[in-house]
């Protein structure tokens, strides 16, 4: 059966929803987000199904909201309903604090508890259960992240054999730091009963048929191709391929156009009187070098004194994982090195360091973007990093500057007409800081159409359509 043909199930740990609540009735909506704005069409074309955690305890009526859901966005949504200790182990102790910074090459933060791994391979239990008591024989169950790359694998015990695709939001490590993990062959072997295996980059690619051949013995590789390798494991083959993830650019493009979107820039851009606007926006996370690019704004003003106010960096944080102790101390470590810069360098009518820490609404997110003459977008390591697409998508007049960390995925796509930067090289990333903040007009605009049109091109819609033809094809 074509796949085109086949019924989509969607599985993520977090629904794409956003529960709320008006006066005393309860209220349910899409969540935001770009994995939500590319497969919700899909789901609603082919009658499809989401399945994950609904992120609320058990005071909302579920059954009622999503029937709600489902007549208004025309797809399904079925839930796994976690408790707290759950939540603590699977969510917070193994993904986010095993997975999450070992595949991001932060091994210092990583804990290794077992109790935490086995609870994480419950809960992937449990979320397999909940897909199998939903599975038809037409469906293509497409699993996301690293919170669940073990339920493939138990949907196989449990007798499934619909196709599988797993798709991997963030990096993937070299053998050599998949080795730490104590639970590392057990994971790749519940990996290799995908059918397709998808990972942002070719390096992650790589690393993970490397990982395999080091670590898993009688698995060959059958065909290296362009966009995907073929492996032979056990009789069957799995593919594992690379797919950019990316955004809707004309959603953006033509949001970034409006009129409501242009005066929120003009007047954000007044507030600052008229200097140049260099913006970073991240959720919490010590994976985006927030306090490497404040110790590199620092050194931009010791080292360039001319941009001494007529540079303003503004930084604006969502909060996040506001459990985890790491990421407690990231706070408090940001309030700190932004305070230090501004009593150094501040005068009474120039703060250095804007920096604020909550969530933005579309519109001010667009208006930030379209007032920022220059994104500084360095995380020390980022799956994709769709910050700096969202960026380019809305420089509608094509004159923002994108300095981008080659540690993102995205540098493999937009690294020839962005800035490249080792975010930890704090010299380098100033030095990038003054060329950008001199670039001219022209050489501005040159670069800026050429990364709004590869990000036009490589949009979301075609990384959906290419996930699933290759499944689909040979
Ligand atoms: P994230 O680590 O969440 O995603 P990213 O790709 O940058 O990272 O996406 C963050 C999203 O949050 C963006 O859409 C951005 O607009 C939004 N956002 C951030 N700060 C905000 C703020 N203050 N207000 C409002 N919105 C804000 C993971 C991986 C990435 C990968 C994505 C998708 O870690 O590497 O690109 O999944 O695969």
């Amino acid at each position: 059966m074509n796949i085109n043909e086949r019924r989509l199930v969607v599985v993520s740990n977090r629904l794409p929803i956003v529960i709320g609540q008006d006066e005393d009735r309860w209220t349910i909506g899409p969540g935001s987000g770009g994995l939500v704005t590319a497969l919700a069409p899909v789901c609603r074309a082919r009658h499809g199904l989401w399945i994950g955690w609904p992120g609320c305890g058990e005071g909302p009526p579920l059954d009622e909201l999503f029937a709600t859901f489902g007549a208004e966005q025309g797809y399904r949504l079925s839930a796994v309903p976690l408790s707290e200790e759950e939540e603590d182990r699977y969510y917070r102790g193994f993904s986010n604090e095993a997975l999450w910074p070992l595949f991001h090459d932060l091994l210092g933060h990583c804990s290794f508890v077992r109790e935490n791994w086995e609870t994480y391979l419950e809960v992937n239990r449990r979320f397999a259960q909940v897909v199998a008591g939903e599975a038809q024989d037409n469906d293509f169950i497409w699993i996301h992240d690293y919170q669940l790359s073990m339920v493939g694998a138990q949907l196989r015990q449990m007798g499934l054999d619909q196709p599988l695709g797993f798709f991997l939001h963030i990096p993937f490590p070299s053998p050599d730091l998949l080795r730490r993990l104590p639970w590392n062959r057990e994971l790749l072997k519940a990996l290799l009963q995908y059918d397709l295996i998808g990972f942002q980059t070719v390096r992650d690619r790589r690393n993970f048929v490397n990982g395999v051949l080091a670590l898993i013995p009688d698995v060959q590789v059958e065909r290296r191709g362009r966009q995907h390798t073929r492996m032979r494991v056990g009789g069957r083959t799995v593919k594992v391929g690379h797919f950019p993830i990316s955004i809707d650019f004309a959603e953006f493009n033509d949001l970034a156009k409006s009129e409501e979107v242009s005066d929120a820039a003009w007047y954000l851009h007044e507030n600052l009187e008229g200097r140049q606007v260099v913006l970073g926006v991240d959720r919490l996370d010590y994976t985006k070098g927030i306090p490497q690019r404040f110790l590199a704004f620092e050194r931009t003003l010791e080292k360039y004194p001319e941009l001494r106010r007529n540079i303003t960096l503004l930084q604006v944080v969502v909060p996040s994982r506001t459990q985890v102790p790491d990421y407690q101390n990231l706070k408090e470590l940001l309030d700190q090195i932004a305070g230090r810069i501004n009593a150094r360098f501040g005068e009474p009518a120039w703060i250095p360091i804007h920096y604020v820490f909550r969530c933005l609404d579309r519109v001010q997110l667009l208006a930030h973007y379209r007032a920022a003459e220059i994104a500084l977008v360095t995380p020390l390591r980022d799956g994709m990093n769709l910050v700096a697409k969202e960026y380019c998508a809305s420089s509608v007049e094509a004159n923002g500057v994108l300095i981008l960390s080659e540690f993102a995925g995205a540098a493999d796509q937009l690294g020839k007409n962005a800035l490249l930067v080792n975010p930890y090289d704090l010299d380098a990333t100033a030095d990038a800081l003054f060329r950008a903040s001199q670039m001219p007009a022209e050489e501005r605009r040159r670069r800026m159409v050429l990364l709004r049109g590869q990000v036009r091109r490589y949009d979301v819609h075609r990384w959906v359509r290419s996930f699933m033809s290759t499944l689909d094809g040979g």
